[in-house]
């Protein structure tokens, strides 16, 4: 039996989202694009679940972070939502600020750092309306609104990231139809996706200005690994990782956008609109801390069939997916496995990208119909065991290497609402019952109590 010992200080714990656990029907709050969706095609949710109840954060958030503290969490993160901290016309809501405020304190009373992200997934319908992310204006109410949480909750919150996932409202809002406003426009999509770079640089230039705490982003780090060596399989997956991956991580850190990605675009002209200002703005606001979403890697090989002129410009027209014989499946998610991926992140990081301090920010293990495995009451997890277990040896491993990953937070603390999947998979340590929404604890969450309280990795 091997014994990995992580360091004293490495941060321990889960990830959540204001969307997926609160409750759009408790408190006053404006619409989202999710309610309003929803509203619009409830058959697009898995089981015609929309975001309304969910777990019930909202009220049941003590319960819930003297759990954390009890099996083992010393942080958690966290996302505000815009729509329950600002109405329509920008007012402050002061029941959000309540919530929000005892959320916080009751975190820190248990010594569990909070880390408090802005933005996951949930554009107040009432923005999204003005354009989005695709208008500046948009841009402009997202930092006011950054402003106003720094100023409210900076004196005790340390830890700040801008956005989770910024390519995923991109993707699935303008090229791939699964979020709203299921456009499929990759012109639009990349306006979204420059605007939402600008939007986190001006953020973070603001905070760095007046506060001395740590702020980043988490993106969802996807290493794309070519079919062969053959050059058409080398250029399709080079193209996929500068779409998929370098296309936020490169401006997050080096301060500047890919050049072959430029040429991509420019060549296709699908470049977004830009300003002058926005070089020295893109290029001097550094973040102190990246989060890294991990699930599984992406397979590439080159084209088969070229594209139909006349179909959408796609970041697919360059590379399709590859299909690898004999790769180790999550058989309950239909996602691969592939422990190794989260190392090749973190050696990517240490060697392009300054060695830029960084922790796991989401890393788990969806299942379907998860009640098949109660046992006595409880959910035997072993898989999920076995899958924490698999990616920490690797995670060890790279920080032996030298690389700076300071924590491991799992997706996510409790089963919760997971947008068009609904609660189709299930990731939490703790089930809830989705009635009475008591929560019990699986398995994993004991053995995780036991990681997290002693830093050793045994198994
Ligand atoms: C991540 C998101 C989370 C969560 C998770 C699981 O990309 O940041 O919000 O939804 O994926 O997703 P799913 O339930 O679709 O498996």
């Amino acid at each position: 039996m091997t014994t990995r010992t992580f360091p004293k200080d490495f941060y321990w714990g889960s990830a959540a989202s204001a969307e997926q656990t609160e409750g759009n029907q408790h408190g006053t709050k404006v619409k989202t694009i999710w309610d309003h969706w929803y509203n619009l095609e409830p058959n697009r949710f898995f089981d015609e679940v929309g975001p309304s109840e969910t777990s019930d954060f909202y009220h049941r958030y003590k319960e819930d972070i003297k759990n954390m503290k009890d099996f083992g969490h010393n942080s958690f993160r966290l996302s505000l939502s815009w729509a329950r901290l600002l109405d329509e016309s920008g007012q402050l809501n002061r029941e959000a600020v309540t919530f929000y405020n005892d959320v916080i304190d009751t975190l820190i009373a248990h010594e569990i750092e909070p880390f408090v992200n802005l933005f996951h997934f949930d554009m107040p319908l009432y923005l999204q309306e003005q354009g989005g992310f695709e208008s500046r204006k948009v841009v402009d109410l997202y930092v006011d609104y950054a402003k106003i949480a720094f100023s409210l909750f900076s004196d005790r919150v340390k830890v700040w990231f801008t956005f989770n996932e910024p390519i995923v409202p991109v993707e699935g809002g303008y090229l791939y139809d699964f979020h709203y406003p299921n456009v499929v426009d990759a012109k639009r999509a990349f306006q979204v996706a420059y605007h939402t770079m600008i939007a986190h640089k001006k953020v973070c230039a603001h905070y760095h200005d007046h506060y001395d705490g740590k702020i980043g982003i988490i993106l969802n780090l996807t290493p794309s690994y070519p079919r062969s060596q053959h050059p058409s399989d080398l250029k399709a997956s080079h193209i996929c990782d500068l779409f998929f991956n370098r296309s936020f991580l490169d401006p997050v850190v080096k301060g500047e956008y890919p050049e072959d990605l430029i040429n991509l675009l420019k060549e296709y002209d699908h470049l977004p609109e830009t300003k002058p200002e926005d070089t020295l703005l893109l290029k001097n606001n550094p973040i102190d801390f990246l989060g890294v979403n991990y699930y599984q890697p992406r397979r590439v090989k080159a084209k088969t069939h070229t594209p139909h002129p006349d179909s959408p410009f796609l970041p697919d027209w360059f590379f399709d997916n590859y299909e690898m014989p004999g790769r180790k499946m999550n058989v309950y998610r239909g996602w691969e496995i592939y422990e190794k991926g989260i190392y090749d992140i973190m050696i990517n990081l240490r060697d392009n990208y300054n060695n830029i301090d960084c922790f796991i920010s989401e890393n788990g293990m969806g299942v379907q119909n998860e009640a098949r495995f109660i046992k006595d009451g409880r959910i035997e997890d072993d898989y999920r065991i076995d899958f924490i277990y698999g990616h920490l040896t690797w995670l060890h491993r790279a920080l032996i290497e030298g690389c700076n990953v300071k924590g491991y937070h799992l997706w996510t603390f409790m089963d919760n609402w997971s947008w068009a999947n609904a609660y189709k998979n299930r990731y939490g340590f703790f089930s809830v019952d989705l009635e009475t929404k008591h929560r019990t604890a699986k398995k994993s969450a004991f053995w995780f109590k036991q990681l997290a309280e002693t830093n050793e990795l045994v198994h």
